[in-house]
């Protein structure tokens, strides 16, 4: 047995026990009203779920099994891992541990790539990656010990399992993807003497001489492992695996939502607006230009990317942590520069505009620029590496939903008639 299984099988009687009788005893009490606005505005702020991984207070941003993220931005993203579906962070053991299993459960078969193959020369790097961890659903360990009759209490078991198969290929599965998608050349080997992080990077193939790089990535993946449960691919992959669909169905599921452009897509549509800024003004912008340009793009009715947030009301602590990264590998770099001076000049502007709730700057602002400078060029693929990383999230979320035996998500929707009866309109 595994090292972290061996640890969940520890901790996950007494938390089950818990909450059963917590709900046993407290079920009926009410936590959280809903009006009109929330049923109509896509249930912002209602409290009807439970996600144990991480919290988000509008005030302070992620905080991960009560660890500020500022307090782990030095942590390798396999020990984040542990840490969402533990609640503590693992020793050297465990964590090597973990990332033996990595390797164990490493390697795409040859059809998957075959299915890759036959997509349009075109398609999004997203749909490919969704795509190939579907491919994948036979594999799945959940569904074969389900279907053998393995009992409620067992399921996370399996659970577990299939999560560390996704876990252990993504990273190989994403860089194949690059590479097919950007015709970078063959696919490149694993290199089992690397971490998680740093294999990633070696498998892209990009120049990566003094190391850099994976650092980057390594605190990339990190800050975007987890951001509780209710955005919408933790909660999309929550719901499908609430009905029991396997981890490869849930996965897939959740990061189809990560594809959306007021989520996980606004991570390319960032540095794409940079670049037209950059590109109109031939380089750095003046503050006045850009002051001029953002009025420009909120007046032809669009939004600017990587600003704004549903749940925070702070600049985000991952952006923060992008923009420290950048003063101090990419201060002269002239994309940078510009993401700088956007987070100079862009709040002052989202703030005159009364129904924007947010002017701060999201994770998704800041990240493009490092990635541009250390060679990943092709802004349409920075999704994928987001979503190697959530994977995490929705992964942990998932295991610790099935060890306490979550039911089937089934909230009641109403019609407008009704509401209107219901309120007396
Ligand atoms: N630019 C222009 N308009 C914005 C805006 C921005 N950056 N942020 C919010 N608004 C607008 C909304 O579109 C909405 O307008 P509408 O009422 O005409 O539809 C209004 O302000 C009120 O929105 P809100 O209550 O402040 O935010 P929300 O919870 O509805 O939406 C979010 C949150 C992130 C979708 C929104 O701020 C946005 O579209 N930002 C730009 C896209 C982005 O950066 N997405 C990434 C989010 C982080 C992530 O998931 N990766």
């Amino acid at each position: 047995m595994s090292k972290l299984k061996d640890k969940l099988a520890g901790l996950i009687p007494a938390m089950r026990d818990d909450i059963r009788s917590f709900i046993k005893e407290h079920g009926s009490k009410e936590v959280s009203k809903v009006t009109l606005k929330q049923v109509y505005g896509g249930m912002r702020g209602v409290r009807a779920m439970v996600c144990d991984t991480s919290v988000v207070p509008p005030d302070k941003g992620l905080i991960i099994r009560g660890i500020p993220l500022k307090e782990l931005f030095e942590k390798m993203p396999e020990e984040i891992f542990w840490l969402l579906c533990t609640g503590e962070l693992p020793s050297s053991d465990e964590l090597k541990d973990l990332q033996d299993e990595y390797r164990k459960n490493g390697g795409i078969p040859d059809y998957v790539w075959k299915v890759l193959e036959a997509m349009p020369k075109d398609a999004h790097p997203m749909c490919m990656l969704d795509t190939g961890i579907l491919a994948m659903e036979g594999e799945s360990k959940f569904r074969a010990s389900y279907t053998k009759g393995a009992r409620k209490e067992e399921y996370w078991e399996s659970t577990l399992e299939d999560c560390i198969r996704i876990l252990a290929i993504l990273p190989e599965l994403a860089a194949g993807i690059y590479r097919m998608r950007y015709n970078k050349g063959p696919r490149i080997a694993p290199d089992p003497s690397l971490d998680w992080g740093a294999g990633y990077v070696h498998m892209l193939g990009v120049d990566d001489p003094d190391g850099t790089f994976a650092k980057l990535m390594r605190l990339y993946l990190t800050l975007h492992s987890d951001h509780e449960g209710g955005n919408v691919s933790a909660h999309t992959c929550h719901c499908v695996g609430s009905a029991l669909s396997d981890p490869f169905y849930a996965i897939s599921a959740g990061l189809n939502g990560l594809a959306g452009p007021l989520h996980g897509l606004a991570n390319q549509e960032c540095l794409k607006w940079v670049l037209e800024v950059m590109d109109k003004f031939g380089g750095v912008p003046t503050e006045k230009e850009l002051e001029k340009f953002a009025w420009d793009t909120l007046n032809s009715g669009k939004v600017i990317p990587g600003y704004g947030h549903a749940v925070l009301r702070i600049t985000d602590p991952r952006y923060d942590a992008f923009h420290a990264f950048g003063a101090k590998y990419c201060a002269d770099d002239p994309v940078y520069q510009t993401v700088a001076l956007v987070f100079k000049v862009v709040p002052g502007v989202l703030k005159q505009v009364k129904k924007i709730a947010d002017p701060w700057p999201n994770v998704d602002a800041g990240s493009g620029s490092l990635l541009y400078k250390f060679g990943l060029t092709e802004f349409e693929y920075y999704t994928v590496l987001f979503s190697v990383s959530r994977t995490m999230g929705m992964a942990s979320q998932l295991i610790v939903s099935r060890a306490w035996g979550e039911p089937i998500e089934r909230p009641k929707s109403s019609t407008t008639k009704w509401l209107k009866d219901q309120i007396g309109a």
